[in-house]
């Protein structure tokens, strides 16, 4: 169904004009004439607090935002992913990623088939195998133990585990060391298998489609590798698959008694939350793997029902989406102050950036007069602060920024844990306030007059930087598990206010048609063809190199 353009709904065009004022406010202005302007625009669900006073926005903003996603149906459309509408329209595909976190006892169905049951006969499984790779029941084929396991995936069947397992280090079985092998250059796989024993390692491959290029040169190497070090009927103790496509996983010589599956109408980077996850619940165990699926499951339950206005995931994704298309900021940075977390920034990059990344709408029309996703980068601080902070602060751009903090350390380094918070809180208050002229004058009072009018630009901060907090309690996998839901969310509202399909991602295959084709060329099993110059100059270059 093809919708109005986004810019010609009143509700847009209200916005418009507001912008013509607000963008003129001084975020330290707001904050002086509303004492409770923190109160106002924060808002706390699922175990997360979110505070998003310090943007360019007031009650107002925020009234017409909720306007426009009420006018853009966003609440229509969320209601039709929940009840498994197949609003992955390139793909004629449900979206339901929220069904492999939903209780037994919630009844989802997609084209007449009971989905819950099988999620959750799916979960048993993984419980059964996770638990006895965990307690020493499951042993490698010389009778060992299992000490190291490594998942073999790319994109959604490696971005996801891996950035949960290194989160949840602090919930991790102590015998068992986790490997993530991605990449197809060998150094990745080279340096998982110089670090691994044959006889007490358990390979997971993971891909929905089996087909990947990576992962099945990966798997094959893995394989092969294995193979020199044991005999074949050994494979069935030592590899398992997660995927959708049984018949490539026989073929690859995987037991389908040792396959996990999981369903088309989960989308690769919304998949740890099923089979995709093994290596979580092998990780920190069953248990935490069931309190990670009920914290997102907290989190969708107040996305659903939550009016707009004290909607997390919509204050986020409307705060966003203001940000982009009336401050023009083309990037968000996010700065998670916690170490564990350092991986998030990176899954995060590809929650969004391969949903939103899009340039036409639901119904293929090009969009001319909007901008849609913005890059996603970041790193955790307080790294960041001594590296790409200084553009943050004195750039000709302006980065929105997530800070996402613990208020409890799981350590016991208290010290360490006041100079962790106190160095995000006063990130956020720097780029709210920035430094004015006269606070640099007063600071270099004392010195040389001219010299002081000399360096006032350079140590001038022109502050107004948008900023949202996210805080939780500790990092649990239930508060984890919250988090990563309310991006997802985010994302979903966006794509549906931007009328993009958020869940196919045909950008990516482009390069590995062309891939292939190059790969034989510099094989020698097929004739270079007529490239570009610059790809038949590199193609020359790496050919004479071999
Ligand atoms: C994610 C994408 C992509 C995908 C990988 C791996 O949404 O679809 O990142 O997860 O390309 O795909 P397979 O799991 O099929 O190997």
């Amino acid at each position: 169904m093809r919708q109005p353009s986004l810019t010609s709904i009143a509700s847009y065009q209200a916005l418009q004009a507001h912008a013509q004022d607000a963008t003129q406010w001084q975020m330290r202005d707001l904050f002086a004439q509303d004492p409770q302007r923190f109160e106002r625009l924060s808002a706390e669900a699922a175990g997360l607090f979110l505070d998003y006073s310090k943007n360019r926005l007031d009650g107002r903003t925020l009234a017409l935002l909720a306007s426009l996603a009420r006018e853009r149906g966003v609440e229509r459309l969320r209601d039709a992913m929940f009840a498994g509408d197949k609003i992955n329209l390139t793909e004629n595909r449900a979206v339901l990623h929220t069904a492999l976190r939903a209780p037994q006892d919630k009844q989802i169905t997609v084209d007449g088939q009971d989905i819950t049951a099988d999620v959750h006969a799916v979960l048993a499984r993984i419980r059964t195998f996770s638990d006895a790779v965990r307690n020493g029941q499951w042993l490698g084929h010389t009778g060992r133990e299992i000490t190291d396991i490594v998942n073999i995936g790319i994109g959604g069947s490696d971005l996801g585990p891996k950035m949960v397992c290194l989160a949840l280090r602090q919930f991790a079985h102590p015998r068992l060391t986790m490997h993530f092998v991605s990449n197809v250059d060998g150094h990745d796989m080279d340096a998982a298998l110089s670090r691994v024993n044959p006889e007490t390692t358990l390979f997971i491959i993971a891909s929905k489609t089996f087909t990947t290029a990576e992962t099945m040169m990966n798997a094959n190497t893995a394989r092969a590798w294995f193979l020199r070090h044991a005999p074949e009927q050994a494979l069935a103790k030592h590899f398992v698959a997660v995927s959708t496509n049984v018949e490539a996983i026989k073929k690859f010589g995987i037991d389908p008694d040792n396959m996990f599956p999981f369903w088309d109408w989960v989308g690769g980077r919304y998949s740890v939350w099923s089979a995709i996850g093994l290596p979580v619940a092998l990780c920190v165990g069953y248990g935490y793997f069931a309190d990670f699926l009920a914290g997102a499951h907290a989190m969708d339950e107040h996305f659903r029902t939550a009016p707009i206005e004290q909607n997390l995931p919509m204050i986020l994704a409307l705060v966003g989406f203001w940000n982009r298309e009336f401050l023009g900021c083309p990037s968000v940075s996010i700065a998670p102050y916690h170490q564990d977390l350092n991986r998030f920034p990176a899954y995060l990059q590809q929650l969004d950036m391969e949903s939103n990344g899009k340039r036409v709408t639901r119904a293929g029309d090009t969009i001319t007069d909007y901008a849609t996703g913005p890059v996603i980068w970041g790193d955790v601080g307080t790294n960041g602060q001594h590296a790409y902070f200084q553009l943050l602060h004195q750039g000709t751009d302006v980065t929105p920024m997530d800070f996402i903090a613990a208020l409890r350390p799981a350590h016991e380094f208290q010290n360490h844990h006041a100079a962790l918070l106190a160095n995000c809180f006063a990130q956020s208050e720097a780029f709210m306030k920035g430094k004015t002229t006269d606070e640099v004058r007063a600071d270099l009072a004392g010195q040389d007059a001219a010299e002081i009018e000399r360096l006032v630009p350079h140590k001038t901060f022109p502050g107004n930087r948008p900023s949202n907090t996210i805080l939780m309690e500790y990092l649990t996998p239930a508060t984890l598990g919250a988090l990563i839901a309310l991006y997802e969310h985010k994302v979903f509202v966006q794509g549906a206010i931007w009328d993009v399909n958020s869940y196919d991602q045909w950008g990516v295959e482009l390069g590995k048609v062309l891939a292939k084709k190059i790969e034989a060329e510099l094989n020698g099993a097929a004739q270079p063809a007529q490239h570009d110059g610059s790809t038949n100059g590199l193609i020359a270059r790496a050919k004479a190199a071999v």
